[in-house]
This record gives C-alpha cells, structure tokens and sequence, in this order.
C-alpha cells in the first residue's frame, strides 16, 4: 500500500507521521481529514526554505543566485513587496494567488523575470506562486520574502504570517470555532519550514528582533525546529579600514565582522556566513555574458592607476573619459559593483588567456555562495526529515485541537503518543531540546549549548562529536564518554529545565555510540 507522495518523503520519520495521517483519516471529522490530506501533501513536498530578512538587504539578488536564474524582481517594484514561492514545476509557470484563492496566470516579463507589476490590486493578493523547471527546486521550495523592518506594515504581516508569527498570535486568542481550521490549513501551505536570514554590514535591533519572533513562533509548535542560518550579504560594500585586523582586505574584514555578528546573533543562529549576492547572481544566473568578460578585459588594459582612479566609485567609473562605452561600464557595474570588476581585471591580469567561463567561475568562487550552498545542504537537507516531520506533526496536533469533538481530539493525540515512543522519533526530541537551547527559553553554560547545537546540526557523526575524520573506536569512546557525562548532568547540577534536555542529549549520545560501535 504506497500513497503518491511515499516515494518522496524526506525519511522514516516523516513516513511514520505519514502512516499516521492515513490510518486516522477514515476515523476523523471530514475537515479534520481535509486538513490531514493538506498536511499528507506538504510531507512530501521539498523543505520550505524562507529567505528573509531587512528591507533591501539582497533577498531576492540571492533567491535569484541560489536557483540559478534571474527570475525574480530585485530592486523596485511592487513584486518585492510580496511573498513569492518558487517550486519546482515540469513547465515555467507563475500564478498571482488571491486571498480569496482564486488563482491567475501571469505571463513572464520580457526579460524573463517575474514582472515587476502585477496590474492587479495588491491589497488582495496572498502570495505569488512560480513554478520552475530549474533542478535546484527539486531539493527545496525556495520562498522571497519582503522586507522586514519595512514601514509598509501590508508586507509585514504577510512576512509575519508566512514565518508562522501570525500563526502563533492567532492560537493565543483560542477557539474561535470555525475560521481556525482554514487558518490552520492555510498556515500548512505557506508556512516556512526553515529561514535563510539575510544581514548586512551592522545588525540592528530589529534583526535581532525579527529572528526572534521566528525562533519563539517555532519553538511555540509542538516540536519547533531549530532551523535558521545566517548570510552577512553584500560582503563587497564593507570598509576593510572599519575593521580592526583585515590589513585592508575586503573578503578578511567581511570575514572577521560575520564572526562577530555570529556571536551578537548567537544562539540563535549557529554561525554566519559572509556573501556577495550580487557577483553570485550574475555568475549563476546567465547575467555574466562573454560580453562583459570582453570588456573587462579591455579594462584591464588600462594603466593601473587610471584604474584604482576610476574604481574609487561608482560616478568616477561610469563618468570618466575612457574607451569601454559609458553603458557597458554601468551595465558591468550593475552586474558585479566595483568590487566584482576590480576582483575580475585582477584574474584576467593574472592570466591573460582566461577564458569567459573560467572568468566566471572565480567570480562565483570569490561570491562565497558555494559555502552557502553547501551549509544549507548540512543544516537543512540532511535534517529535513526531522524539520518536516516536527511540522507536520505540528500541524496534527494543531489540527485536532481546532476539532469540535473531543473523541477525535482524543484518538488523535493518542496516535501522536504512540508515534512519539518509537526510537526514530529521537531526533524530533532533539530538534526540540534545541530549539529550547537555541532560543534561549532554556539556558545553558556557552560550551554546552555550542555542544548541544554541534550534536543536533550535523549529519555526519564525526561532525556532530566534533572530531571529524576520527577513527571509529575513538568515536565510540568519545560517544559514551559524553552519554555518561550528560546523563550525571541531568542528575546532579542541572536545573529542571537543563535536565529535560540533558536527558535528550544523552540519549542523543546514546543512540550514536551504539551506531558506531555496530557498524
Ligand atoms: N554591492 C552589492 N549590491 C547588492 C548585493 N546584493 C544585492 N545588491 C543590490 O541591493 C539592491 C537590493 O537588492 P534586492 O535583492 O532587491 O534586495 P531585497 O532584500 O530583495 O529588497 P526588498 O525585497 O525590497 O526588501 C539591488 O540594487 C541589488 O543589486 C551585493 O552582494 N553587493
Ligand atoms: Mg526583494
């Protein structure tokens, strides 16, 4: 007996949680079970990744890096005041969704990006829906967000909404009879399961205060994922002279200021990684043409120091007497900013003979957007399993709360009980136990809740033991010896609440000593 959605379900947990949902169906209300198909359906799609963050930060430059493709609008526009939600689809299509559901196809712009206006009423748009054909979506759904810290408080909510923060605020006020089921069922749909946070040169209040309302938004759910990572973007615009220790190099101090904001953001962010959207976004979208690689390399025919002249900024390069035509110029500009031009004379200086796509191959290697890729593929990929599964869960248990019969609400529960027991759910316990760590609701020593996030956000069991590589005995022996260690914690020294987690991470140790001890 295999449902359509089996083959592509994240693990075994989310597969129990699936099992659950078809044993209860026929048990339960009919609202109730159209809410368990909406939940069936959103276990089996990709993990949904929110992409958010300050207003003009370079969200949608770095969605637009991320799928490889220039799609969506960047800049100005009423677009970006917008959720939009990019799937992966077997045909390019988009749709303006309303509030009231009804859905409208939107033809692509010319240029094939999302047209920056609708030529609708905005007011009674929900969300924008793209489908691509592009391979990356097949991973995850990612989803553009406007602005926090916006004035535009339309645009705020929407975000808000989508983060689950609404979502959280609407269960305060409790039963409200019938519009809580097709809150619920619509926060299922567009709820985001993971955050992509994007801040630039300084964090500010409301950074922080954004990232926390996610955080306490989750960690309010049955089993809230710890699930946000963070990107210093805009890398390129930074003044190494403002940054005590980079010896003038812009990629240093870009480096050296993201560790800091890691530990301003800390512990609800595990680290931060420093980008440059923009180069990113032309190298991985098609925007970096032979063309542009043709007249950089006439620019780097230039006399040095008419160059660092002309790159002192962005008037001085575009208005100055020169042979590159003053359009190229500011196209090369818009594409790469003078960081990305000054980076690429330097290479194309360096080796004459550099081809165009060798050009822009080490643009994207100094945009810092493959260790992007690859931390989204350790802390989200790998646990996408747990992620959805908490959230699926999530939405059971919201689900039958909302259920007028007291039977259903019963028998649901009871089946969440039993699905909770088995070992594979483990790893939901410590999804939890760090939400509470990385939230801060529960307080922890520094080195053990830097333990407690390294055991629960990485896959590979030397990276979550912190001896990557290690040889397996040693690992068995390191395993146990913190098992025992954590679990004495939870016994003597810890307050009530440290113990609850104590007792998980243990467990936690547990399960990887004698996972490495068998194989
Ligand atoms: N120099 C530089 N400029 C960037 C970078 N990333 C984005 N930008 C520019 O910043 C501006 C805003 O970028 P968007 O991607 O529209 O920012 P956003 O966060 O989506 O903006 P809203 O949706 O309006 O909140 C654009 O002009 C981008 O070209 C970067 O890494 N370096
Ligand atoms: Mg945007």
């Amino acid at each position: 007996m295999t449902s359509p959605e089996q083959g592509r379900l994240a693990g075994p947990l989310s597969m129990s949680v699936a099992n659950l949902c078809h044993r209860l169906q026929p048990q339960v209300s009919a609202r109730t079970a159209a809410g368990f198909a909406e939940v069936l359906r959103r276990l089996g799609a990709p993990l949904q990744v929110a992409v958010a963050g300050r207003i003009k930060s370079g969200k949608s430059t770095l969605v637009n890096a991320l799928i490889g493709r220039r799609v969506a609008p960047t800049d100005i526009g009423e677009c970006t005041r917008l959720v939009t939600r990019f799937q992966y689809g077997t045909v390019d299509r988009v749709e303006i969704v309303f509030t009231d559901g009804r859905k409208q196809v939107l033809p692509f712009a010319a240029d094939g990006m999302i047209p920056a206006e609708l030529g609708v009423d905005i007011e009674q748009v929900s969300h924008i829906e793209a489908y691509l054909t592009n391979a990356v979506l097949q991973g995850m759904t990612v989803i553009d967000t406007p602005g926090l810290g916006s004035l535009d408080a339309a645009s705020v909510s929407r975000t808000e909404q989508l983060l689950g923060a609404a979502k959280h605020r609407k269960e305060e006020d409790d039963e409200e009879g019938s519009d809580e089921l097709d809150d619920t069922s619509r926060n299922a749909v567009a709820g985001a399961e993971a955050v992509l946070y994007v801040v630039t040169q300084g964090v500010r209040a409301d950074d922080q205060q954004a990232l926390a309302a996610f955080t306490a938004a989750t960690a309010s759910r049955e089993a809230g994922p710890v699930n946000a990572i963070a990107v210093l973007n805009k890398a390129d615009t930074i003044t190494p002279e403002s940054v005590e220790g980079s010896g003038g190099d812009v990629w240093k101090a870009a480096t050296l200021l993201a560790e800091k904001q890691a530990s301003t953001l800390k512990p609800r962010v595990a680290d931060v990684l420093p980008v440059i959207g923009l180069i990113a976004e032309s190298a991985e979208s098609g925007g970096f043409t032979s063309a542009d690689a043709e007249a950089l390399r006439q620019l780097a025919e230039l006399e040095d120091d008419v160059l660092q002249t002309m790159l002192i900024s962005a008037d001085i390069f575009t208005s100055w007497e020169c042979d590159v035509p003053a359009g190229t110029r500011l196209r090369l500009l818009e594409k790469l900013d003078l960081f990305g031009i000054s980076h690429a004379v330097e290479a194309i200086r360096k080796e004459p003979e550099i081809t165009a796509g060798a050009l822009r191959r080490a643009l994207l290697d100094a945009s810092g957007l493959e260790a992007v890729r690859q931390r989204l593929s350790i802390v989200f990929a790998a646990r996408a399993d747990g992620i959805k599964a908490a959230a699926a869960l999530a939405s059971v248990t919201a689900l039958a709360h909302a259920s007028a019969d007291p039977a259903e609400r019963q028998r649901v529960h009871d089946a969440i009980e039993v699905l909770l027991a088995k070992p594979e759910a483990h790893q939901l316990r410590l999804l939890e136990a760090l939400t509470l760590v990385a939230s801060g609701a529960v307080d922890m020593p520094e080195d053990l809740a830097e333990e407690v996030l390294r055991v629960g956000s990485n896959a590979d069991i030397g990276a979550q033991l912190g001896k990557p590589g290690a040889p397996r005995p040693e690992l068995a022996a390191h395993a146990l010896e913190r098992a025992g260690w954590w679990r004495s914690f939870a016994s003597f020294g810890a307050t009530p609440a440290q113990s609850r987690v104590a007792h998980v991470v243990h467990r936690a140790y547990f399960l990887i000593w004698q996972q490495v001890r068998e194989a």
